[in-house]
């Protein structure tokens, strides 16, 4: 039990990896609040993650400082301190930059970096009095490389890497490392259109090494070792989780 007697904090946590790296934590014995925007769909998350003491669902729109605020409220309320901090959180509106509506700009990057920015603020004092924490940011094949029609998701995940870089430099002073997780396209509900579209499922497949797609829990695994003890001496990197797409030239 990897991560017994630590509090982890995994927004996005009632689907695809922010789901799956939720399982694992509680599987490896930590206490796991869970948040998302669909109060009926994170208490399912939840009951299917166990039904003990040691899991917990807290709705919350990430990109509103005014429900981050209230949602740490609870926490707090139940006597929790947050040693591990992973914003999955995140959304992909895909459309032509050209007509891209700035609603569309705003709410991708209001979730995916603002929600991530707020987060962190959040569980830092509860981190430095501590003595440590860990921090891990979902991130994207998206935060290297882009592809026409998501550019608010690029942008965003292209900032969630520097922004992790720049949470590992500014506190690793106080003993909190912080990193950014790569996936490549793995199999998650924001990826149905995708998988669905045969020549786009076929493209990708082909040019991925592993020549599949990856599942949540091969993310969260990844997820697993940056937030133990192991990868203490670890901060402000990228682990791409990809099948080797991004090593791939071609
Ligand atoms: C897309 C996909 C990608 C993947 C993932 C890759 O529209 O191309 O949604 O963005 O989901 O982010 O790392």
């Amino acid at each position: 039990m990897i991560l017994k007697g630590k509090t982890a904090l995994v927004s996005g946590g009632s689907r695809g990896i922010g789901f799956a790296i939720a399982k694992l934590y509680h599987d490896e014995g930590a206490n796991v609040y869970i948040m998302s925007r669909n109060a009926e769909k994170l208490g399912e998350a939840a009951d299917k993650i166990g039904s003990d003491d040691r899991i917990h669902a807290v709705p919350c729109d990430v990109s509103s400082k005014t429900a981050v605020d209230q949602a740490f409220e609870r926490i707090k309320a139940d006597g929790a301190r947050i040693d591990i901090l992973v914003n999955d959180a995140g959304v992909n509106l895909r459309g032509p930059l050209e007509t891209m509506p700035l609603e569309t700009w705003e709410k991708v990057l209001g979730i995916n970096l603002t929600g991530t920015f707020l987060l962190t603020q959040k569980v830092f004092p509860d981190m430095k009095e501590a003595g440590g924490g860990k921090i891990v940011n979902i991130a994207s094949l998206m935060s290297e490389v882009a592809r026409p029609t998501i550019a608010p998701y690029v942008a965003s995940k292209g900032g969630v890497k520097m922004f992790t870089r720049a949470i590992a430099v500014e506190w690793a002073k106080y003993n909190i490392q912080a990193n950014a997780i790569i996936p490549g396209y793995i199999e998650t509900e924001m990826n149905t259109p995708l998988i669905a579209d045969k020549e786009f499922n076929a493209k990708i497949v082909g040019r991925t090494p592993a020549a599949r797609w990856g599942k949540p829990e091969e993310v969260a695994q990844a997820a697993l070792f940056l937030a133990s003890k192991g990868a203490d001496f670890i901060t402000g990197q990228a682990l791409a989780v990809d099948g080797g797409i991004l090593a791939n030239l071609m």
